[in-house]
């Protein structure tokens, strides 16, 4: 038999409801046939294709092991573009384990990591840029992460990518054209021409390769650091936006020591919020310390809560604070608005975004929110993002090259001076959408793949 056939588990952990066997290459219907035996009518690889079939699964001993479905699908209209088969089963360890050890010894061999998805890369299935965004699909733990690799799977950056491609190899071969073909009625190389599209795609591409810098927002959240003077009300208000108790509240100054860390989820938006140890002088070796970590927090952090106690005058250590929110995204809460007001106007004055809440109650955390969603960086707004390094540093460097050459087109160019530069940025974009890449960096980028996937 054929061990051109991989099969592989592709479902979740087990016990599940649901076990997933799939098998890709020529051949697979013939094993699928030698382990499943359709309940009514003829064998499995006389059915209709892509249509679930009830029917009989065996182990390698022949006896039945299941009852359940299987399905084939003819190629190439399958995910691989292969003959594909397959099974779904009680989603039992022992019943996996026995259909595969059947559908092995029926001539298959065992997957490797991402060797179905590198299959349907190399049968055309896909570019290489949506066989990244699968595999971002798969481990994506965001809604908005899963919503950009969805964004990417139907081909957002890809298009543009390879429509940025062709206009520069429309240049050069334009350019190529009028070099070669001196007498011929060709119309002339218009330089401002060329400048002007060579200068567009290079900020096209900055912009792309730059939108890499925040695509860890989409697997980690955006990370917003609560900080202020001890006893403002910090814990509380990290607890209030959890909705439930993660952080220690006392009425003693220095409670919290460590940052706690912990993500949550508002309006499809992720934000990994940050509760840190109020900043002040620190009273003891383990305050000192973890306020070395509330200042590094607040460093990492796209958004900065600073968090005031409305109820009281402002202190040194307040003062402090708007010092560190300088020039960063703050939003200021003016805690405790449930006891009497102190003057707050300086930091009202100071920050644009501002809100009076009292983090015990619960009350104005909506507001707080919708605040946060603000300041957000773009990306939940349509725009795409690079997730992967190895596209936005290509990008990056083919964003350089197209600059040189628009030079050169501005310059007055020598005609190998821009084709060089023009080339290889054509050159660099074709590697982001899959064209010319080394087998090295393709195999790296299926190994990211789950087996089965
Ligand atoms: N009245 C009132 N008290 C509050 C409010 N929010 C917090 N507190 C109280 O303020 C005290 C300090 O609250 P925490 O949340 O521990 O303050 P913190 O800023 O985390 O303090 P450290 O961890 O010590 O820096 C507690 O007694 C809270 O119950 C509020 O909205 N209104
Ligand atoms: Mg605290």
């Amino acid at each position: 038999m054929d061990k051109n056939v991989i099969a592989a588990y592709s479902g979740g952990a087990l016990p599940a409801a649901i076990g997933i066997i799939r098998m890709t290459g020529k051949g697979a219907a013939d094993i699928l046939s030698s382990v499943f035996r359709p309940k009514r009518g003829k064998p499995i690889t006389y059915s209709d294709k892509n249509k679930m079939i009830y029917g009989e699964l065996s182990a390698s001993d022949g006896k039945t092991i299941d009852i359940c479905l299987a399905c084939l699908f003819e190629g190439p209209h399958s995910y691989t573009g292969e003959d594909m088969a397959e099974i779904y089963c009680h989603g039992s360890e022992a019943v996996v384990a026995g259909a595969l050890r059947a559908i092995y010894d029926a001539g298959a061999r065992p997957a490797e990591a991402g060797e179905f998805t590198k299959r349907a890369f190399l049968n055309g299935k896909m570019n290489l840029s949506e066989a990244e965004a699968t595999a971002d699909l798969i481990y994506s733990q965001t809604e908005m992460g899963a919503k950009n690799a969805a964004a990417q799977l139907k081909g957002a950056n890809f298009k543009e990518v390879a429509e940025m491609r062709q206009s520069a190899l429309d240049l050069i071969s334009h350019f190529y054209a009028v070099c070669d073909y001196a007498d011929e009625d060709i119309e002339p190389f218009d330089y401002e021409n060329a400048r002007n599209t060579l200068t567009d795609i290079k900020i096209r591409l900055e912009k792309l390769a730059e939108s890499y810098d925040r695509s860890k927002f989409l697997s980690e959240g955006v990370p917003v650091a609560i900080l202020g003077r001890p006893n403002v009300g910090k814990s509380s208000l990290f607890n209030a936006l959890l909705g439930y108790d993660r952080a220690i509240v006392t009425s003693e100054a220095g409670t919290t020591r460590d940052v706690i860390g912990q993500r949550a989820t508002f309006d499809g938006v992720t934000f990994y919020l940050m509760d840190t140890a109020g900043i002040r002088e620190g009273l003891t070796e383990a305050e000192t310390a973890g306020i070395k970590l509330s200042r590094q927090a607040a460093e990492d952090a796209e958004i900065i809560i600073a968090v005031f106690d409305g109820s009281q005058p402002l202190a040194a250590e307040d003062k402090e604070i708007i010092d560190i929110c300088r020039d960063r995204k703050t939003i200021a809460v003016i805690n405790k608005n449930d006891l009497p007001v102190a003057d707050m106007s300086a930091v009202s004055n100071m920050f644009e975004k501002n809100v009076s809440l009292s983090a015990d109650r619960g009350e104005g955390i909506e507001e707080l929110v919708g605040l946060m969603n603000g300041l957000c960086p773009d990306i939940s707004s349509g725009e795409v993002l690079i997730t992967s390094g190895r596209q936005a540093a290509l990008l990056a460097q083919a964003a350089e090259a197209f600059e040189r050459a628009s030079e050169s087109a501005a310059n007055g160019m020598t005609a190998d001076a821009f084709l060089l530069d023009a080339e290889r940025g054509a050159s660099l974009l074709g590697k982001v959408i899959g064209l010319d890449v080394d087998i090295d960096i393709t195999n790296g980028i299926f190994s990211r793949f789950c087996v089965g996937k």
